[in-house]
């Protein structure tokens, strides 16, 4: 059985992201000797002819995509990535009639939705690795699969591997590394999967799991070898929280320390888990940011959205990144439940006393199934019961929503070191191609200060 695997994901902000997903499927499937190919439509000029030849040249039995964002979460610019999956859909049904299955961290969050929406035949939530090998098993046993009727969603329980040092190390071969360390900044890597944390908001527990499952800082560094080999030197570290357990992370460090790898990286943190020794290794080790999910710099928000660490943590995590001299920011949710403009002054006052490299700063919360905040929207009567999570429901406090626009216009105008995603503030495709046409690698935040030269000098040449 030949596997075509798709990748559908064309959003450029804030950078485009090597589909590590796909990377990770490829990789059991070369395991299993199923043939497989990969079309990554974020460099196809043409996406309909891509599909086409794509199909045309290899003859897959089975198409695979991988539906990594639903939408883009950010108020009021808000884009959903759906109706382009569908017409992807559409036009492989053109030149294809083999089944299609989706999987992906999107996808997971509103499968059945989403299944009927794009209109494939089988769905997997959540790790896709063995759950897609016992699906290829299944289906080698049908004669004409295509033809088997109702959409099917798999859940395979457990299909979560214990132990993730047991799986293939990520397959890239087939991608454009190259192209996503040119235009992306960097490329990508997991050190962990699932969240034991309980922020009200939050899908990540959803998509890995709520139990931390560790790869081993051999395992990791063996696969950052493979990744040097291919040029890519620059890496995020995907996990939702790279330095919880801090010994994993230190771990992880010393390895790379130990092989002595020229590598570039940043990772998410969360303040609760700094210390000046973490920061030193990590220093050491290569990396040059840190990204803080703080949400709030206000103590009764943050107990409002559930999360682990108080203002004083912050504060204190921020200080130890400015003493050891390393770029941080901070990303900041605002409306969750309580808050009101004087709890959104305090944040913002917090975060600029600290003076971070950047702050990163979403308006309103997007609800999704399942979460704690989806319950609250629901018995404040913001969803109902049988709710269609695909057309997007933001919960913005009623404290904050009719003044926090034009609050944040005037308040963006003094801070250009202030990113409002949903706003297209400080944040745009121009001026990140500039940069990265440039040769700059990393997160763009780490760059606030080039990026705001850069600005000044187009807005001249305009
Ligand atoms: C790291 C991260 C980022 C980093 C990425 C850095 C980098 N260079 O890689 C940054 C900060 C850039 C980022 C940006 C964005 N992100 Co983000 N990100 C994540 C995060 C934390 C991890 C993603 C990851 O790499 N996982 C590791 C890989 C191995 O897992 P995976 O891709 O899920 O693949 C597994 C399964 O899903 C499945 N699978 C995947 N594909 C397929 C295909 C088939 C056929 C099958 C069967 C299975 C399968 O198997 C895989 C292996 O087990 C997730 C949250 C999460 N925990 O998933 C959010 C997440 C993916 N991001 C999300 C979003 C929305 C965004 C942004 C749109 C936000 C914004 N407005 O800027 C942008 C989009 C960027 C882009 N160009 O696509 C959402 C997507 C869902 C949604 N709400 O729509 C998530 C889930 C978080 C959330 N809010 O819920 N992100």
């Amino acid at each position: 059985m030949k596997v075509l695997l798709i990748s559908p994901n064309v959003e450029s902000l804030p950078d485009p992201v090597f589909p590590i997903g796909l990377a990770h499927i490829a990789a059991v499937l070369k395991r299993n000797r199923i043939p497989y190919q990969v079309l990554d439509l974020y460099f196809a000029r043409n996406y309909e002819t891509a599909i086409s030849s794509a199909i045309a040249d290899f003859q897959p039995d089975l198409i695979g995509l991988s539906l990594r964002n639903v939408d883009n979460v950010s108020y009021p610019n808000y884009i959903s990535y759906l109706s382009f999956y569908q017409q992807v859909v559409q036009t492989i049904r053109k030149q294809s009639r083999s089944p299609l299955v989706l999987g992906g961290s999107g996808f997971s969050l509103a499968p059945k939705l989403i299944l009927e929406y794009v209109d494939a035949n089988y769905g997997i939530v959540g790790e896709g690795e063995l759950a897609l090998v016992r699906l290829i098993d299944r289906l080698r046993g049908i004669k004409e699969f295509a033809e088997t009727g109702m959409p099917t969603i798999f859940e395979f329980d457990p299909a979560t591997s214990e132990n993730l040092d047991s799986l293939p190390i990520p397959d890239r071969s087939k991608f454009d590394n190259t192209a996503y360390l040119k235009w992306g900044g960097m490329g990508n890597i997991q050190t962990k999967r699932g969240c034991a944390f309980k922020c009200i908001y939050c899908t990540y527990p959803i998509i890995e799991g709520k139990k931390s499952r560790l790869r081993s800082p051999k395992r990791v560094c063996d696969e950052i070898e493979i990744m040097l080999e291919s040029g890519i030197n620059n890496i995020f570290f995907v996990d939702n929280t790279f330095n919880y357990p801090i010994e994993h992370a230190q771990g992880i460090c010393q390895e790379i320390i130990r092989r002595k790898l020229p590598i570039k990286w940043s990772c998410y943190a969360n303040p609760a888990y700094i210390t000046p020794e973490l920061i030193a290794a990590m220093l050491s080790a290569g990396c040059t940011g840190l990204d803080f999910g703080s949400d709030a710099a206000n103590n009764a928000m943050l107990a409002n959205l559930g999360k682990n660490f108080s203002v004083e943590d912050l504060i204190q995590a921020s200080k130890i990144c400015s003493q050891l001299d390393i770029s941080f920011c901070h990303s900041l949710l605002l409306g969750g439940p309580g808050e009101t403009m004087e709890t959104v002054c305090q944040t913002f006052d917090t975060i600029q006393d600290i003076s971070p490299t950047a702050a990163i700063c979403m308006i309103g919360i997007r609800v999704f199934p399942k979460t704690r905040l989806s319950r609250i929207a629901m018995a404040e009567g913001l969803i109902r019961p049988g709710e269609d999570y695909l057309k997007p429901v933001f919960y913005l406090s009623p404290g904050i929503k009719d003044d926090i626009l034009l609050y944040i216009e005037q308040f963006s105008s003094k801070n250009p070191t202030w990113i409002f995603p949903g706003l297209n503030i400080n944040i745009n495709e121009g001026l990140q191609q500039k940069l990265r046409r440039f040769g700059i690698k990393g997160p763009l935040w780490e760059h606030m200060k080039i990026g705001e030269k850069f600005r000044k000098m187009s807005n001249k040449i305009l």
